[in-house]
């Protein structure tokens, strides 16, 4: 057991001298689907549990990012939960890519499906919590005032959940419409007769754009780095395939979970390299997953996202692709990218460059043309003033420390989280942070959330967390915490995992990258077999690497 003397310094009056046992075992942060999944399986070891949410509903990102044209990017029947074989058959879902109010009515059905509501409070924000020595729990409190103690502090927050609102020079001063894709309306936007621009081309743009330039009269696309984008080829779900999977549902989650993203077991990877075959016969194997469509294409190889020069094939096919496509040859040159394909997450689309042959939609390059200011009308870039009635922002997220590093959160000794990440965020197992006994965060850094099947992520993390808390109540234990030996060591083989890949070749949001001064670190880990592998093992060696009290 460590020393006891601390300084409650944040913490509001009335707490400072509380000791007795924490009232809740969990505090839950977040009501998206790794909420959901934790308030589920508390509830099932017969944990008190709370979950608190800042939004009004749940769902997480697919209850905030309601843009145009949002939906996910792995296949609906990958993206899901497998925990409950009886939900997985009855859910149908209409499309191979299932549209956000689909998603969103899918988090409401397992949240009342599974009797979830009554333990979630929502339009409450976490503003701070305190490690308490003396009560070995968590004193935490909400942006409102009220309070909660805990022995056991989850942060469910999610990796993409605070908006990248870049500071515009007289972004004030524009009279217009202004939206973020992360923060869209509830109510339908109507852009008939608007002149639109969007700023940003990560996937938020690339699905939002081809929809919003069917409704504007112009649309303006304001493009900092060109992105790489597959076909979705999204459709009505095909029956027979559907039919296929829920024969054996259990056996096909099992598969994924041997993938490395946790998902993708429908079309495995070639297992040799781009540079064993004939240029025919690799062309061959690029269109057979261009035309399947999705992230399958960076599986035609094994060595796509580990060699340099084989990426540089698959880059180079997805441009001819866009060559062929884009009908102006300036417009198909500059959405052209030129970083390695899949070191910023690939974009699966519907329609996206089709869309730069519209009349109606232009293409601005801010790398020859930087946005300079904008005007009561509009923006200027490169000398050009570009009228606006409304500016979407696509600028893509704060990502995987964002919405922790704007907690007040302090642990043992009254240290602050943004002191202990100042350097980047230290972690152990992707869930836990020496000083911070007894919280977890999900999906989070050094997780292997980003790269992966986040749905796949978070049922192995809540099992793991969970069985964990279950096992030291079983065993009378109240703390558990990393040790500070074992968090340097596992974030220098999270880094030492990706710099055998082409993950640091590009400024990504993975890298922290997207964010001025944030500190440049490649945040989730690659590879989640290696990683469920690695978790199974801490728990056989005893909880190696944590100290349990
Ligand atoms: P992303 O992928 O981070 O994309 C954000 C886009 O916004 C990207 O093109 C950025 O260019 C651009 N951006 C960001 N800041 C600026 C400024 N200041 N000026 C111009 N352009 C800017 O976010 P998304 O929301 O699209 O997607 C996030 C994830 O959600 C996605 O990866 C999926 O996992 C789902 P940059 O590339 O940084 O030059």
């Amino acid at each position: 057991m460590r020393g006891s003397a601390v300084h409650f310094a944040t913490m509001p009056d009335t707490q400072a001298h509380a000791t007795p046992a924490p009232t809740l075992d969990l505090l839950i942060v977040g009501a998206g689907f790794a909420g959901l999944y934790l308030l589920y399986r508390a509830r099932r070891l017969g944990l008190k549990a709370r979950v608190i949410e800042a939004a009004a509903g749940v769902g997480g990102t697919w209850y905030h990012n309601r843009y145009p044209g949002a939906r996910v990017d792995i296949q609906s029947l990958e993206y899901s939960f497998g925990f409950d074989e009886a939900l997985q058959q009855d859910w149908h879902w209409s499309e191979r890519y299932a549209a956000q109010a689909e998603l969103l009515r899918y988090a409401n059905h397992v949240t009342d499906r599974f009797g979830l509501r009554d333990g979630i409070q929502f339009n409450t924000r976490l503003a701070g919590a305190q490690f308490d020595e003396a009560a070995q729990g968590w004193q935490a409190w909400s942006d409102r005032g009220e309070r909660w103690s805990a022995r056991f502090l989850l942060l469910a927050a999610g990796p993409l959940s605070t908006p990248n609102q870049p500071d515009f020079p007289g972004l004030a001063d524009f009279k217009g419409r202004v939206l973020h894709t992360a923060g869209w309306p509830e109510q339908a936007v109507d852009f008939n007769g608007h002149r639109v621009g969007v700023i940003g081309t990560g996937s938020s743009g690339v699905q939002s754009i081809p929809v919003i330039a069917e409704q504007a009269a112009v649309l303006t696309v304001f493009q900092r780095t060109a992105t790489y984008a597959v076909p979705a080829h999204n459709g009505p779900l095909d029956p027979e395939l559907e039919a296929a999977v829920k024969a054996d549902y259990p056996g096909f989650r099992a598969r994924n979970r041997k993938m490395m993203g946790g998902f993708g077991s429908m079309l495995p990877p070639n297992m040799f390299p781009a540079h064993s075959v004939s240029p025919e016969q690799r062309e061959e194997l690029f269109e057979a997953r261009w035309r399947v469509g999705g992230f399958g294409l960076l599986g035609a190889f094994n060595d796509l996202i580990l060699n340099p020069q084989s990426n540089e094939l698959a880059g180079d096919f997805v441009r001819r692709k866009i060559r062929q496509t884009v009908h102006d040859p300036v417009t198909a040159e500059a959405l052209c990218p030129t970083h390695p394909i899949g070191c910023k997450r690939l974009c699966v689309d519907t329609g996206y460059y089709t869309t730069f042959n519209r009349p109606n939609v232009h293409l601005v390059d801010l790398q020859k043309a930087p946005i300079e200011h904008f005007t009561p009308q509009g923006l200027v870039a490169g000398g050009v003033e570009h009228r606006l009635d409304t500016l979407v922002l696509a600028t893509g997220f704060d990502a995987m420390t964002g919405t922790v590093l704007r907690m007040d959160l302090r642990g043992r000794g009254g240290v602050s989280i943004q002191d202990k990440w100042r350097a980047g965020p230290l972690n152990y197992l992707g869930m836990a942070v020496a000083g911070f006994p007894n919280l977890f965060n999900l999906v989070g850094p050094g997780s292997t959330s980003a790269v992966t099947n986040v749905i796949v992520a978070i049922e192995h993390q809540v099992n793991w967390i969970t069985d964990c808390i279950a096992d030291l109540r079983s065993r009378g234990l109240r703390t558990i915490e990393a040790t500070a030996e074992a968090e340097q060591a596992y974030v220098a083989h999270v880094n030492t995992v990706a710099a055998r890949t082409i993950y640091l070749n590009c400024n990504s949001w993975y890298l922290g990258a997207n964010i001025a001064g944030k500190p440049r670190i490649f945040m989730p880990l690659f590879g989640f077999p290696a990683y469920v592998d690695k978790c199974d093992d801490v728990v056989r060696q005893g909880y190696e690497g944590f100290v349990l009290a």
